[in-house]
């Protein structure tokens, strides 16, 4: 029988079966080392083959089927083994701020050029939008029509109040969903918002020992009522890039990629070339400042 893994940190497995009942697994032994690149051979949101050993309750994992997609944790060193986070998304989630905390453009760039890099599609969430200002609500119709216009659809909420929370529980249905944030943005509370019966733990990370400790802190997948999965990401700050060339950052724009059939050069980097529609574009507002600032930046430093 196949299930999927919703949990995966202590010594046992859990495996969500079709008929919604838990099932506590051991890996078989040949998957253990099979995968050196990554410090765990099984994630969570895996399609996994079951084997009932005790009951209903205990079994044996046999088989992993190809992942679709997934995302690892940003390593600390030079370390070439990767943490996987979480496999097979549908979508990944945004949750912005623009108070309390701010997050930053550089930040949302970032993630969405992972997102685009794994071919996981993305959305913005604005969260809070219950504490912003008028400045702040024209900078938050800003940035809608900047994302919007590079093709990632913005949602506007408020977890605490419940603004626009309808018509977020709607995306979410059927699908994994991972939500990504700064700690404090509200991911927590937009679960619980969406799904009141879900308990995530709201509002801890960021007051204790989240600050200069190593903490581990691990993702963990959510059943929504109603069909769904969503993996909320506490701690976790930024995903690595997988073999991440410089030629292909640009794939990760999509409203730069769209231009360069347009650029002279086939293979424009879109920084120093003559005849290119991106910085053209930059011209005539096709392409944003604020997003084109953000591609040099991440081109920069890899
Ligand atoms: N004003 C306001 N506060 C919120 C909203 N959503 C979450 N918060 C608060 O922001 C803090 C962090 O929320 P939490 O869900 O734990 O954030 P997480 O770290 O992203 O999971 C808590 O104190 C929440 O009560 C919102 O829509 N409006
Ligand atoms: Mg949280
Ligand atoms: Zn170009």
């Amino acid at each position: 029988m196949e299930g999927i893994v919703v949990k995966s940190t202590g010594s046992w497995i859990t495996v969500r079966m079709p008929d919604g009942s838990l099932c506590y697994c051991k890996l078989k032994g040949q998957f253990r080392m099979r995968d050196i690149k990554h410090t765990n051979p099984v994630a969570i949101g895996d399609r996994v083959e079951v084997e009932h050993t005790g009951g209903d309750s205990h079994g044996m994992i046999t088989h992993i089927r190809e992942r679709e997609n997934y995302i690892i944790r940003k390593s600390k060193n030079l370390s070439k083994i990767s943490h996987i986070i979480a496999a097979n998304l549908d979508h990944a989630y945004l949750i912005v701020t623009l108070a309390q905390p701010q997050t930053s453009n550089g930040f949302i760039d970032r993630f969405l050029v992972t997102a685009a890099g794994y071919y996981i599609p993305a959305s913005l969430i604005f969260n809070k939008i219950d504490i912003y200002n008028p400045d702040l609500m024209l900078i938050l119709d800003e940035l809608t029509s900047i994302y919007e216009q590079a093709g990632y659809p913005c949602y506007r909420v408020s977890a605490l109040r419940g603004d626009g929370i309808p018509r977020i529980r709607e995306l979410l249905k059927g699908k994994v969903s991972l939500f990504s944030g700064h700690s404090g943005a509200g991911k927590s509370a937009l679960i619980k918002a969406v799904n009141p019966a879900l308990n995530p733990r709201i509002g801890r990370l960021s007051d204790t020992h989240q600050k200069g400790m190593h903490t581990t802190t691990f993702a963990e997948m959510l059943e929504l009522e109603g069909d769904g999965f969503i993996v909320d990401t506490p701690g976790i700050k930024e995903f690595g890039l997988i073999d991440f060339d410089k030629t292909e950052i640009h794939r990760c724009f999509p409203e730069m990629d769209r231009l360069l059939p347009q650029c002279q050069y086939k293979n424009c980097s879109h920084t120093h070339e003559p005849g290119c529609a991106v910085k053209a574009g930059l011209e005539t507002g096709a392409v944003s400042t604020l997003r084109y600032n953000s591609y040099l930046s991440i081109l920069n430093d890899r």
